[in-house]
């Protein structure tokens, strides 16, 4: 397709409740959300995962802006026609902005599905209609206090839990939820606030039955990681380390991870998360969907990642209300602990644009 323009705008939503996790506090999502319209008039959304900080992953919302803006972008409409496929390769020569990257592959994929006619479900190779929904469940304030929060998910269906943990936040409060709730799947994400030193600490994790532990360790420690698995009997499960398709056959061959979380914001892309998946699937490595407290623009195609195959354990494929009271698209309600696959052409979703337009906080349409 030829694109005609792109449109870069940022939106200011709150959280429902602040969201505590080993990196930080959040009470707001800072989103960039962008629009590719191509020469057809055709309209392709996308957002872009990062943070406002670079505080779980290098990339932050302003810094993908000027990336976009500078680089990315330039080499783009450089092309006289482009298609989905061929973006990650053009845009490769770019060392940054995994994220970045990640956001224009899809709106252009949203754009070029929506012409073909053809849901992102099944461009991908969606086998399933539903998914089944987990929730990532922050730092409280007590135990008490997370115990209330845990219930209220439990009760609505949520059919995993994973507790944010810290050093100071772990035994603890996985033995209280553990001993309110026996059987349900459990897992714990330290997003990196570990060190090497903490494998017999972290060992006192493995009588909780846990289904995995999450990034205990730095993201650039793969060794770290390998030695920590020796340590503990609960699987390790890297987040942040996992970057590409070429970090996750490393990881797997050293023997640092045994599950994968697959965000496609940090791997750079849909279409570089099925490889990783096929990967996994080859290497009989389950794999689950991570979440990046995304809009309903974001969800929409994570569910359509989400229903591959390969993708046998929960994700973090929440409800719109587990984060936000107003999505910006139709909200995805959970029924019976799943989340409906949508099926219309690309993503599947539109956004509301007077909701859109309220929220706004910068806009730029380039041409
Ligand atoms: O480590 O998985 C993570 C949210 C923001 C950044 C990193 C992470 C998370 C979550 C929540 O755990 C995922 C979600 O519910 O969208
Ligand atoms: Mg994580």
């Amino acid at each position: 397709m030829k694109i005609k323009e792109i449109e870069l705008r940022t939106i200011h939503l709150p959280l429902v409740r602040p969201f505590r996790t080993s990196f930080g506090t959040q009470t707001s999502r800072e989103v960039l959300i962008v629009k590719v319209t191509n020469k057809n008039g055709t309209a392709g959304w996308a957002e872009c995962v990062a943070m406002s900080e670079p505080l779980y992953s290098p990339e932050y919302v302003a810094g993908c802006i000027d990336l976009i803006k500078r680089f990315l972008l330039p080499a783009l409409i450089a092309k006289p026609e482009i298609k989905a496929e061929d973006v990650a390769t053009v845009l490769k020569p770019f060392l940054a902005g995994q994220m970045a990257k990640a956001s224009l592959e899809t709106a252009i994929l949203d754009a070029q599905l929506k012409d073909g006619k053809v849901s992102l479900a099944s461009y991908l190779g969606a086998t399933k209609s539903k998914v089944e929904c987990g929730v990532s469940v922050g730092i409280a304030s007590n135990l008490e206090a997370l115990g209330n929060e845990v219930k209220s998910y439990v009760d609505a269906g949520y059919r995993r839990i994973k507790l944010k943990i810290e050093p100071g936040w772990d035994i603890e409060a996985v033995k209280y939820i553990r001993n309110l709730y026996p059987d349900i799947p459990l897992q714990v994400d330290a997003n990196q606030a570990y060190s090497r030193n903490d494998g017999k600490h972290l060992a006192r994790l493995d009588e909780f039955n846990l289904l995995l532990i999450e990034q205990p360790l730095d993201e650039h420690d793969i060794l770290g990681h390998a030695l920590l698995a020796k340590e503990v009997k609960t699987p390790i499960c890297l987040d942040e380390s996992i970057v590409s398709l070429q970090s996750a056959e490393d990881a797997l061959a050293l023997k640092a991870t045994t599950i994968i979380n697959i965000k496609p914001g940090r791997v750079g892309g849909y279409l570089e998360s099925v490889k990783i998946h096929d990967l996994c699937v080859k290497s009989k490595i389950p794999v689950w969907c991570g979440g990046m407290l995304e809009t309903g623009i974001g969800r929409a195609a994570n569910l359509a990642l989400a229903a591959l195959p390969g993708f046998t354990l929960p994700g973090d494929t929440s409800a719109s209300a587990r984060y936000f009271k107003q999505d910006i698209t139709t909200p995805f309600v959970m029924e019976d602990g799943y989340l409906t696959v949508p099926n219309k052409p690309g993503i599947g979703v539109e956004p509301d644009m007077d909701f859109l337009e309220s929220i706004t906080r910068s806009k730029e349409v380039i041409r």
